[in-house]
């Protein structure tokens, strides 16, 4: 009984505090901690459906085998003993990289980098690089910059302007939308770019539709028109940057008139974005959208490179915020992970894990192991995924519910939800506080933590010595260095949340992680890559300029935009609402299909099919589509039936929204 101070483990920008009431053992109610700076006492939906998550009667309970197509129980003694006996055979047969971990992130605990240590002393498995959530973007700043920074979310009371470019904040990072409520009452002006008009939009002081996947020639654009007016700040390209005549260069290739054309942006808006952009300090917050394209690097690249001439890096209220990478990188994963004992190594990208099990050979994938994960559903090109998954001798799936991907299974094992473990949580996207969540409750049936998992397996293959810590023990081996500055264990129990030692305005001084130590428009890191290092006019792969056919065929753009009350995937078996597909069309489509609020349609391509019911929206981008990601195949499938596995150009994120369909009516 009593009322706990712990935080949420979703994946997602905002890494609440949280206050949970618990009673008769059991979670009854969760709040937001209004102790915590950030976060304020205010959490979302998601949040509060953790106790839901944790409560639920469809929570996976014990030990399960597949025999002949339908799940056994079975005790954990006789799982962990088959697992680890499979495991010896396969790495004995094959060698250790025929087994695959499979993973996302869907929760954001330290410890939650222990599978990483079991696979590295088993002797080192087929690994996944790459993100499907923000690679392209984090390696294109990675290139321009050295890193990807934000600056402290308290910084935006010095911007003059807001320009939230592809950033659905209003939905996925809701203190951010308090804070930009705040700024607007405050004088600030916030421009939103998006082929969406979001809840976002609507407290924009100008709301701009773009056509998906343009926005880098719309900074294109925009660099044209400032450079025109002479508005771009010689000072910062002149003393910190590299490659500014390659961007010129670049920038006489196309005219301003095909820029209009291509983004559907009006060379007046351009104009005007080229005077807020050079009348700062204005910052930008990049959402995760405009990256998953084929061309999704190379766009965040052109959106730096226009942050960059008008000289609003390194100042206070501005900042091309993306990420907040050296959260992350202020613990010390290595030291729970041990990269260096494993002996083989193999990786797929996370976005082709699909074919690389079904090409893989020397050794051919034998067993997967999915952690933090739901493959089938969040993983492009759905029918691929489940082809590959299906075409491996032994699946274990490590989860709380019968997913689609835990269906899958050979063995699925019951994992605890936060509130059944202690641990600490950061998130490396918005904010710079890490989070303290005590064990709190029990785990129902014989559930169990994914740490206790891999312990038993360690002992069973014979490096149990290396998982013999404790929580506490393994706590404090992550907070590595912080330590030294007073951020330990004790001292996180006793203020649940504390600040991370990152810079609140990166990169003031103006050197940058580069090799040239400058501001890199033309980058060396790719070229050491094999990349061609200069910026590009890059187009999506399924678009009408790169494919025609292909757009004639499928005249619209889908997206498939994260959902409002479920993180992903997580929360559809629990919401009834959520349970039928939406497919969001603009208002041009509906009248040229001619389709009302309601109708059911199909929408389709090469990949796959799904079907909806339609929803008009009143603003959006006239060839845009949107049914939202996380769908359950047993409540009609997941959108990623229909979308491709594409890697994008800098060959570590998405493309899940470079997608063309038809729909038709049904
Ligand atoms: N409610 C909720 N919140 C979440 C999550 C969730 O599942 N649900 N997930 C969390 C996670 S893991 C992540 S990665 C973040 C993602 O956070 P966001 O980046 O805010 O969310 P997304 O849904 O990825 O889409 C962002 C926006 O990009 C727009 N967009 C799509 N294509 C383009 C384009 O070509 N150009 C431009 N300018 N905009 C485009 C979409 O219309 C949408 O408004 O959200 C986190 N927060
Ligand atoms: N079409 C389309 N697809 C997308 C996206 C999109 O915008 N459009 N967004 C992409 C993005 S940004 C992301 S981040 C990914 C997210 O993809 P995932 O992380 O795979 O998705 P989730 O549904 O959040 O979580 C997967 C599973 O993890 C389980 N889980 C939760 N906590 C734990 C734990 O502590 N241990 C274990 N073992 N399991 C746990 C949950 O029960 C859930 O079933 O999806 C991507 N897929
Ligand atoms: S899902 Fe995000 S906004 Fe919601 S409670 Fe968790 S961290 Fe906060
Ligand atoms: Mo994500």
């Amino acid at each position: 009984m009593g009322v706990y101070k712990s935080a949420c483990p979703l994946n997602c920008w905002d890494n609440c505090g949280f206050q949970v009431e618990v009673e008769n053992g059991k979670v009854k109610k969760i709040d937001g901690d209004p102790e915590h700076p950030i976060t304020q006492g205010k959490i979302c939906g998601r949040g509060r459906m953790l106790e839901a998550r944790t409560n639920s009667d469809q929570r996976l309970l014990y030990p399960l085998k597949k025999v002949d197509g339908k799940f056994h129980r079975i005790t954990w003694e006789q799982a962990l003993i088959e697992i680890a006996d499979k495991m010896v055979e396969t790495k004995t047969h094959y060698g250790s990289t025929s087994v695959l971990h499979s993973h996302d992130y869907s929760n954001s605990g330290l410890l939650k980098n222990l599978d990483k240590r079991f696979f590295n002393l088993f002797g080192g498995v087929t690994e996944l690089t790459g993100s499907i959530c923000w690679g392209s973007g984090i390696e294109a700043q990675k290139w321009d910059f050295g890193n990807a920074l934000s600056h402290s979310p308290d910084d935006l009371d010095n911007s003059r302007n807001i320009v939230i470019w592809g950033r659905n904040v209003a939905r996925t990072n809701m203190h951010l939308f308090q804070r930009l409520s705040t700024a607007k009452k405050n004088g600030a002006k916030i421009i939103v770019i998006d082929p969406l008009f979001n809840a976002t939009a609507k407290i924009a002081n100008s709301y701009i539709s773009v056509k998906p996947g343009m926005d880098g020639i719309l900074a294109i654009g925009i660099m044209k028109e400032m450079i025109r007016l002479n508005l771009q700040n010689h000072q910062f390209i002149e003393q910190y940057t590299h490659g500014y005549s390659d961007l010129l260069d670049l920038l006489n290739t196309i005219t301003i008139n095909e820029v209009e054309a291509q983004t559907d942006v009006p060379r007046e808006t351009i104009t005007q974005l080229a005077k807020i952009y050079s009348n700062g300090p204005t910052t930008t917050l990049l959402g995760l959208g405009m990256q998953r394209y084929v061309n999704g690097g190379n766009t965040i690249r052109l959106i730096d490179a226009l942050i960059a001439i008008s000289g609003n890096i390194g100042i206070p209220g501005g900042g091309a915020n993306y990420a907040s990478l050296q959260v992350g990188q202020s613990f010390d994963i290595d030291k729970l992970a041990l990269p260096d004992r494993k002996l083989e190594s193999r990786s797929f990208t996370m976005m082709q894990q699909a074919e690389g099990i079904l090409e893989s050979i020397n050794p051919k994938i034998k067993m997967i192991f999915v952690t933090c994960g739901n493959p089938l559903t969040q993983v492009p090109n759905t029918n691929l995924v489940k082809k590959a998954f299906q075409s491996v001798e032994t699946v274990v799936v490590i989860e709380q519910f019968m997913t689609d991907t835990a269906e899958l299974a050979d063995y699925v094992l019951p994992t605890a939800t936060a509130f059944e473990e202690e641990d600490v949580y950061y998130s490396s996207m918005y904010h710079h506080y890490v989070n303290y969540g005590p064990k709190i409750v029990s785990s129902p049936g014989e559930v169990q933590s994914d740490l206790w998992i891999w312990t038993e397996l360690a002992k069973r293959l014979g490096f149990g010595e290396e998982f013999n810590y404790t929580r506490e023990e393994w706590i404090e081996m992550g907070l590595g260095d912080l330590k030294d500055k007073n951020i330990n264990l004790e001292a996180l129990r006793r203020h649940n949340h504390m600040p991370l030692p990152v810079d609140d305005i990166p990169w003031s001084d103006f050197r940058f992680s580069t090799p040239t130590g400058k501001y890199e428009f033309t980058s060396n890191v790719a070229e050491s890559k094999g990349y061609d290092g200069r910026l590009k006019v890059l187009y999506p792969e399924e678009s009408s300029v790169n494919n025609r056919e292909l757009s004639e065929k499928f005249p619209y753009t889908l997206l498939s935009i994260h959902p409002m009350r479920s993180n992903h995937s997580q929360n559809y078996h629990l919401i009834d609402q959520l349970q039928t597909i939406r497919v969001e069309v603009s208002k041009d489509i509906a009248e040229e299909i001619g389709l009302h609020e309601d109708d059911w349609v199909r929408v389709f391509n090469d990949r796959g099919e799904l079907k909806g019911q339609i929803r008009i929206l009143k603003q959006a981008h006239s060839k845009t589509v949107n049914i939202d990601e996380g769908q359950w195949s047993r409540y009609g499938g997941s959108v990623n039936l229909l979308t491709p596995n594409r890697v994008s150009d800098n060959g570590q994120g998405s493309t899940l929204y470079d997608c063309l369909v038809n729909i038709e009516k049904v």
